[in-house]
């Protein structure tokens, strides 16, 4: 049996360790290739300072940017089989930045040959299916060598995320905006806002965390624009949110509340488009940025064509750990330990989910969604159990965090639920923090213990 893995972010990485436990528990494991694009693993935090094409003409991916410090409590995130404590040897804060939390995804990967797996450089362009062999051929671009080839599977993985392909609205007048516009895609760090009026389109997390980041850096002023609610955080002077954008004329936006504003700089945060151009359209997953995509038994095997499976297509609370519950559970259906049922009870099974995320008010409801999705995978597969409803407990109390202060919720600590250990209080409240830097978060915590 042969499966391939697209892409080697948290969620691919996830599905090559799935396997690679079931090997070192005395299991034949198929025969494995992952491909990715860019030539080094992490996805999204594999940091880029590229913007629009990468060296060899591809779309970059990268969606983050220098300064981002994770936005939940790594508690929540933790690996049930690699703990920070395993990694780090010693307890660091809840919120590191984005260089440590690389470090850590690297740190379990690296203990395995899981890198021999791996074609770097390698862009997945088309995949066809064999009704009659029941395989996928994979048509590839070694983009490195300028190669094209092709693969054949009995099952494909599609771990290539959704947080890439901006999803970039038009505004009346804005082909004439005086100022510059860019997508949080290309975001790369709050330098080019010091000093400056910003306008932030966009009601959800990269808003919230650019507008902030920009404001923390010395933006002169940051206005967030909404469509559907304000975030309504208790923001700091020079902050403020508005609602939405009517149209643009020079340097000034007109909101639909009649007010207008001149502002030198315009970035939208209005969030990504699932894009599946490497797949026919009927394998194509259509939905928006949502807790249970359409058309995915267990958030995970593709209705139509359970040979497809994909990872991490969802809007996000649970990362790291989520990722390896859904490859723990796809590496059991493709070796055959899970049976998956019949179409008519997968149907009857993704309507009730749906049916449940149709029902959520309000973001504890999300949380509880996800955490009861998280705990069926868990408990159908020999993933490490872990106490989520406490890591349930912990996304509604970071909720609770930064509706008290926007600002300052990442200097507060919390407890791993794989280990016990408390979070270590960071030497330097995250306001005050500029460098972000490894060395930096690591080697002044080690003086302080010291
Ligand atoms: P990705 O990380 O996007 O990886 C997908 C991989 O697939 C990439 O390496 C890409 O190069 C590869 N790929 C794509 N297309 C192809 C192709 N055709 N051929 C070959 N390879 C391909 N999560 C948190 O837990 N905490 C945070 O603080 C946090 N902050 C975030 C901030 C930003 C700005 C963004 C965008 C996301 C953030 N996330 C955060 C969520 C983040 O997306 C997940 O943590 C995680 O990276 C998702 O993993 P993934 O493997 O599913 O997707
Ligand atoms: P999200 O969470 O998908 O949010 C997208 C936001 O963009 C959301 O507030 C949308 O408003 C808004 N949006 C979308 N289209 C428009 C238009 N046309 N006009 C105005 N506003 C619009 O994406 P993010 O980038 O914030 O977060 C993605 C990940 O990155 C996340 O996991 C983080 O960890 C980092 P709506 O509320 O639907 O009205």
């Amino acid at each position: 049996m042969r499966v391939g893995i697209i892409g080697a972010g948290p969620s691919g990485l996830a599905q090559l360790r799935a396997f690679e436990a079931a090997q070192r528990a005395g299991v034949d494991i198929p025969e494995i290739i992952c491909f990715e694009k860019q030539s080094n693993w992490g996805g999204m935090w594999n940091y880029t300072w590229r913007t629009g094409l990468d060296k060899y003409g591809e779309p970059v991916h990268g969606s983050m940017y220098r300064y981002l410090w994770s936005n939940g409590p790594k508690e929540c995130l933790e690996f049930s089989d690699y703990s920070f404590d395993e990694h780090f040897g010693r307890p660091i804060s809840s919120y590191p930045p984005r260089e440590v939390l690389f470090d850590y995804i690297q740190g379990r990967i690296e203990k395995s040959n899981a890198r021999e797996f791996i074609r770097f450089n390698t862009v997945a362009r088309w995949v066809d299916f064999d009704e009659a062999t029941q395989t996928f051929t994979v048509v590839l671009d070694d983009v490195a060598n300028n190669k094209t080839y092709t693969e054949t599977f009995d099952y494909l993985v599609v771990a290539t995320g959704h947080f890439s392909v901006p999803n970039m609205p038009y505004f009346k007048g804005i082909e004439t905006y005086e100022g510059t516009v860019r997508h949080a895609h290309d975001f790369r760090g709050a330098e080019p806002y010091v000093g400056r009026d910003l306008l932030i389109i966009g009601g959800s997390y990269s808003a919230e965390d650019i507008g902030v980041q920009c404001h923390k850096h010395g933006a002169k002023s940051v206005t967030i624009s909404y469509r559907t609610a304000p975030m309504g955080f208790d923001w700091p002077e020079g902050m403020e949110e508005k609602p939405l954008v009517t149209h643009f004329e020079g340097h000034t936006a007109y909101f639909s509340d009649g007010t207008q504003r001149r502002f030198d700089d315009v970035i939208m945060c209005t969030g990504y488009q699932h894009n599946f151009p490497f797949l026919p359209h009927e394998f194509r997953l259509e939905n928006k940025n949502c807790l249970y995509p359409d058309n995915l038994y267990k958030g995970v095997v593709f209705n139509e064509q359970p040979r497809l499976l994909f990872l991490g297509m969802q809007d996000q609370y649970y990362t790291f750990n989520m990722f390896d519950a859904q490859a723990w559970f796809a590496r059991d259906v493709m070796m055959g330990k899970i049976t998956l049922p019949n179409k008519a009870e997968r149907d009857r099974d993704i309507a009730t989910w749906l049916a449940k995320q149709q029902a959520i008010e309000n973001v504890f409801d999300e949380v509880d969604f996800q955490t009861e999705y998280t705990r069926e995978l868990v408990d159908s597969t020999d993933y490490p159990d872990f106490d989520l409803e406490k890591v349930g407990e912990m996304f509604k109390s970071w909720q609770r965090d930064k509706r008290e202060d926007i600002l300052r919720y990442r200097d507060k600590t919390y407890t791993s639920v794989m280990t016990g250990t408390k979070a270590a209080k960071h030497h330097t409240p995250w306001l005050e923090e500029l460098d972000d830097s490894m060395a930096r978060y690591l080697g002044q915590e080690k003086k302080q213990a010291s």
